[in-house]
């Protein structure tokens, strides 16, 4: 049985290694190796170069090499077999982390001491208790539900918002464009971990931001965004035009419309932006081709295979 690593942007010949030492039984090899095309049971991908499904006849299943599948679904040539994404502690808490990290920057005003340090300047400012702080999440799925959970447990009063109803502990849940305003407009810090597919694309926009909370407990850090979804989400014009007029008040950003974004980009020098590098969840590469191994060894016991994309949905 053989399993092709089909990647951009990473390096192959460390994943050839890291897979071949979780399956040992298997031949493993990579777009740039010679290999035969039949024996190909199993694709592990990240944005695989065009080709790659050209006569893979006995393909089994096509694992993502991230939670996102955007990249696999828009390829044009991903044949109709499972495709499986990744659902992994390493990179759900990584994810965590990052959501953590920059709603404190938001809440803390971070930035502004920053600002006032590069100046020597002491001036102290109102910092309202989390409890006073609304933060709203578009996508409760395995991400958004885990960075729930941590928020609320800072003692934030923490909402999401789905495409479909749920019923969470300690979180109000929102579901469906029917209930979307009412979401934003109790929402002082929006965070997005949607995915991307046509009902979501663009979804970030003036509308949208003109629908979040006015009255936070700190007008000026709020309301803002934080976007560790995808790029192709937010309509990067409409985050300047309404940081510039005031409609938010600060953005972090982890995805963009092009990747790597451009050094033309306003966002890299806008003072209310920050930016970091697609690396919110930057997870152990080990553990995600553990994870993925598991699922092969899983599916030849007879075992189905667990996160399973649903390709109508789109994620
Ligand atoms: P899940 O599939 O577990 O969750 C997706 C969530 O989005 C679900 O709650 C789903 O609703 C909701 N959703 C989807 N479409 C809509 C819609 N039209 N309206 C409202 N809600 C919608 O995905 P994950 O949580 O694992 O990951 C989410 C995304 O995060 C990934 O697709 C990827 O794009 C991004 N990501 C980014 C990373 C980074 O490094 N920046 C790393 C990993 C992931 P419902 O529950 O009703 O189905
Ligand atoms: C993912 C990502 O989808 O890293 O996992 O973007």
């Amino acid at each position: 049985m053989s399993l092709l690593i089909a990647i951009t942007g990473w390096e192959n010949g460390a994943w050839r290694e890291r897979f071949s030492a979780e399956l040992p039984n298997h031949h493993v090899v990579t777009t740039d190796d010679a290999y035969d095309p039949a024996a190909i049971r199993y694709v592990c991908a990240w944005k695989p170069p065009s080709g790659t499904f050209d006569t893979l006849d006995n393909l089994q299943a096509v694992f993502s090499l991230g939670a996102g599948v955007d990249h696999l679904l828009r390829h044009g040539e991903l044949p109709d077999v499972p495709l499986v994404r990744m659902v992994d502690d390493s990179l759900t808490l990584r994810m965590s982390e990052w959501v953590v990290m920059h709603v404190l920057m938001h809440h803390r005003q971070q930035r502004l001491f920053d600002r006032q340090q590069r100046e020597s300047l002491w001036r102290e400012h109102t910092q309202p208790v989390a409890s006073e702080v609304r933060v709203g999440i578009m996508g409760l799925g395995v991400l958004g539900q885990d960075a729930a959970g941590k928020l609320s447990a800072l003692g934030y009063r923490v909402a999401g918002w789905s495409r479909t109803a749920k019923q969470i502990d300690g979180i109000e849940c929102f579901a469906g464009e029917t209930e979307l305003q009412r979401f934003l407009a109790r929402t002082d810090i929006l965070i997005v971990l949607l995915p991307d597919t046509p009902d979501t694309r663009g979804i970030l926009n003036c509308d949208l931001f003109a629908g979040l909370a006015r009255d936070g407990a700190l007008p000026e850090a709020f309301p803002a965004l934080i976007n560790a979804g995808r790029g192709a989400l937010q309509v990067e014009g409409d985050i300047v035009a309404c940081l510039d007029d005031g409609t938010l008040k600060g953005a972090t950003l982890d995805v963009f419309e092009t990747e790597p974004l451009p050094t033309s980009s306003l966002l890299w020098t806008h003072p209310l932006v920050t930016v970091t590098p697609h690396v919110s969840a930057d997870s152990q590469p080990d553990a995600l081709a553990r994870a993925i191994a598991q699922q092969i060894l899983r599916h030849e016991a007879g075992e189905p295979l667990r996160n399973v994309v649903d390709r109508k949905r789109g994620y």
